[in-house]
């Protein structure tokens, strides 16, 4: 018994991984182990025998078991400070880089637009990109045979809608909704059923103006648009302004910008005239404001339709609209 003990514990002693100890404590232990057989011979024995043997094998099997159990606590700890001693941590390393994203330049112009506006009192406003014909067209002194109606320019929607092509259905729907006088911008997303080029985009984005009152000027317009110009470059800007013809406004304007990408010089985004066209403009007509709800002897507006997608590509030298709706991200993340 005595030897069966000092091999079982030399062996429980030698046994230096967790691996190493189970398999010690199976080969004595185990179902088929050398003291599971020896006590399974107990049965052949006289009761005396049985009596005397079995109480000297469960005391083997309680020290052996004893013995497993502390080893295994030391062989445990020493594999473990074994693998903190390979695993150094050097507080010293540069941490992964966090990618924190950006925002589109679309986002960061409206959001200086609306940042101009909000500080001359304007409310700002979003309206449905799917129009009903009235509001995009109608509404608008837009007669049902002009032009623009054709499909070639006009997504039409299979319940008979649109989506809109401009923003300025949003005069008549806030004139509708918002009591005189008052003054919003309302900037959102259009469609256009055209070939795209380096400045033509089917998806683009306007910011529409509108300023309703007893008694507004072409000067206070002016005014505006260049207080937008000014505070979204944050630099004086050259433009030139020059007659245009619009249903919706009488008299019509167009205001150019001197062309950023090309400083003028002529690049396929301007054509190569060295201007851009980007803030058409006018007095509110009359047939208009009527469509709105208001008396046109009561009431005068001026409205302008800025090209957002185009303001944006001359704040950043963007030479292809394109690049705009890619989601490339290679080109966000230039911003
Ligand atoms: C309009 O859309 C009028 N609703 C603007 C307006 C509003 C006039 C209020 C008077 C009063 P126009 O079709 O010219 O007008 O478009 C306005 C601006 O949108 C253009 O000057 C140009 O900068 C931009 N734009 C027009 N078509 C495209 C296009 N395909 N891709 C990108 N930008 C465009």
């Amino acid at each position: 018994m005595e030897a069966l003990r000092t091999e079982a514990l030399d062996e429980v002693a030698a046994a230096t991984t967790t691996a190493a100890l189970k398999d010690v404590e199976v080969r004595w232990l185990g179902k088929k182990g050398r003291l599971t057989a020896l006590l399974k011979e107990l049965g052949g024995l006289s009761p005396d025998d049985r009596k005397a043997r079995g109480q000297a094998l469960n005391e083997l099997k309680r020290d052996i078991t004893d013995a497993v159990a502390q080893r295994e606590i030391a062989v445990a700890q020493a594999e473990l400070a074994a693998q903190a001693a390979g695993e150094r941590l050097d507080p010293t390393l540069p941490g992964l880089p966090v990618d924190a994203g950006r925002l589109h330049p679309l986002t960061r112009v409206i959001d200086s637009v609306e940042d101009v506006f909000e500080r001359m009192g304007f409310h700002i406003l979003d309206y449905p990109e799917a129009e009903t014909e009235f509001f995009n067209f109608d509404g608008l002194n837009i007669p049902a045979d002009h032009p623009a109606r054709d499909t070639q320019d006009t997504f039409y929607l299979a319940d008979g809608n649109v989506l809109r092509t401009h923003t300025s259905p949003g005069q008549v729907r806030a004139m509708r909704d918002l009591k005189p006088p008052f003054r919003a911008i309302f900037p959102g997303r259009v469609y256009r059923c055209e070939a795209t080029d380096a400045s033509h985009e089917h998806t683009f984005h306007q910011v529409e103006g509108l300023m309703i009152d007893r008694h507004v000027s072409v000067a206070h317009m002016l005014h505006s648009m260049m207080t937008l110009l000014t505070g979204v470059f944050g630099r004086p800007v050259q433009v030139r302004l020059r007659p245009g013809f619009f249903p919706f406004v009488e008299p019509g304007f167009e205001l150019d910008l001197r062309c950023m990408v090309c400083e003028g010089a002529g690049c396929p985004v301007c054509k190569r005239s060295g201007w851009v066209e980007l803030l058409p403009c006018g007095l509110v007509h009359p047939n208009v404001i009527r469509h709105g709800g208001l008396d046109p002897e009561e009431w005068e507006g001026w409205a302008f339709g800025l090209g957002l997608s185009r303001l944006v590509m001359m704040r950043y030298q963007i030479d292809d609209i394109r690049w705009l709706m890619s989601g490339d991200l290679r080109f966000v993340r230039q911003f």
